[in-house]
């Protein structure tokens, strides 16, 4: 609820003040309808004090049960669900005041039954309408609105790809956040459940991520996503270039020191350190690609060419030749390791452990990987 009301204040509490007109309407309608089916004694008068105690208790309903939780985002049919077990948890709350107070002995059930009948309609149709109107009126962007997802080393770059594409960035929600509250006046969250908070109230229409691994799409927010109709969209670079933190000394006989951090400099845990040594010039390695796990390769001493394949655009090749450098690679590029120098050393950080099912070796298979994966992601966006 601190959530709903941070992000999405008046929004949150025009839904509150909906849902008390409507149960005032509801009651009303119910005495005149009683009136009208002959009980002709009965006046709203006498109903007015069950009436105040309906509206304490769906206020403490809403508040306590968040019986308004994402309401703005949700559908149809979680709609009438949600606005049913309001209506069940009020009507259970009134019944228990009515028969632990002598209130019970002055008022006519029926009433009471039908007002909780008309509330529960009135509630489904007015959220479903009111939503609808402030999506409408509220939302004026051409371009779609994203949240976007990812580390702080990556957070730049992540905006202005998007930004490139035409996506109007309003929100990040950075992995390990340095407590910044905003970036170039752009919104920023700090957990899972602010950012879907942010993505509700806020009428977004889209979640980004971008330099994660894939396996690091957070549980709740994505399983919220869903529920919201949202697409949670990853977008890949497939390679990259690093620089690795270096400590040279002043002094060069003390050496220099190189570090980086899991998930910081990376966006993946590393789950598998390996390194190749003993190695002759012009030795050719690799040849294969990776179906799940993400790397770092470095080369602490010498110098190595990486040739990389995507399978449709020109080969790349990136030389690895010092401490400081690093190559980032995603799942899904072939690559081929070529030593320039012998006694040159690879070392390799991987997300994964070692499993040579998740190997692609042979090249046409390489080939008929990646065109069924382009088809697949194409087919995902425009589905959406
Ligand atoms: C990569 C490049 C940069 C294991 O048993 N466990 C391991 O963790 C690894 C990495 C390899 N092996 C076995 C599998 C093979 O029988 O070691 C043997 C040599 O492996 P491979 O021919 O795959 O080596 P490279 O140099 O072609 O490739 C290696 C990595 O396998 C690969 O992930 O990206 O380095």
């Amino acid at each position: 609820m601190k959530n709903q009301l941070r992000y999405g204040k008046l929004k949150y509490i025009s839904f509150i003040v909906l849902d008390l007109l409507c149960l005032i309407a509801a009651n009303i309608i119910a005495s005149r309808l009683y009136v009208e089916m002959g009980r002709l004694r009965y006046s709203y008068r006498v109903h007015r004090s069950i009436v105040v105690y309906m509206l304490v208790i769906d206020l403490f309903v809403t508040l306590a049960f968040n019986t308004l939780n994402r309401v703005l985002r949700r559908r149809t049919v979680k709609e009438i669900v949600e606005s049913a077990k309001h209506v069940a948890l009020s009507f259970v709350l009134l019944a228990t005041v009515l028969f632990t107070t002598k209130l019970g002995a002055d008022y006519s059930r029926v009433t009471v039954y039908l007002a909780y009948l008309i509330y529960f309609v009135l509630l489904v149709g007015l959220h479903i309408a009111w939503k609808w109107l402030l999506m409408k009126c509220l939302k004026h962007n051409d371009c779609p609105t994203a949240l976007l997802m990812t580390t702080d080393k990556f957070l730049q770059e992540g905006i202005d790809t998007l930004t490139k594409s035409g996506v109007d960035v309003k929100t990040v929600f950075l992995l390990k956040a340095l407590n910044r509250e905003s970036v170039d006046a752009i919104r920023m969250v700090q957990s899972e459940d602010e950012a879907t908070a942010d993505i509700c109230w806020n009428m977004l229409d889209r979640v980004y991520i971008y330099g994660l691994d894939h396996q690091m799409i957070p549980y709740k927010l994505n399983k919220a996503c869903g529920e919201m109709g949202i697409k949670i969209d990853i977008v890949d670079f497939e390679y990259k270039v690093l620089e690795l933190k270096t400590i040279p000394n002043k002094d060069p006989k003390y050496g220099a020191l190189s570090f980086l951090e899991s998930k910081r400099d990376i966006p993946f845990p590393i789950r598998r350190v390996y390194w190749i040594t003993e190695t002759e010039a012009n030795l050719h390695r690799g040849f294969h690609a990776h179906k799940q796990n993400c790397q770092l390769l470095f080369c602490p001493y010498g110098k190595i060419d990486i040739i990389l394949d995507d399978g449709s655009s020109e080969k790349k090749t990136v030389t690895l030749d010092g401490p400081g450098k690093g190559l980032l690679l995603m799942p899904g590029l072939w690559r081929e390791m070529v030593w320039q120098q012998s006694g040159s050393v690879l070392c390799v950080l991987a997300s994964e452990y070692y499993d040579e099912a998740e190997y692609i070796r042979n090249y046409d298979e390489f080939i008929a990987y990646k065109t069924e994966k382009r088809c697949l992601d194409e087919a995902a966006r425009s589905e959406v």
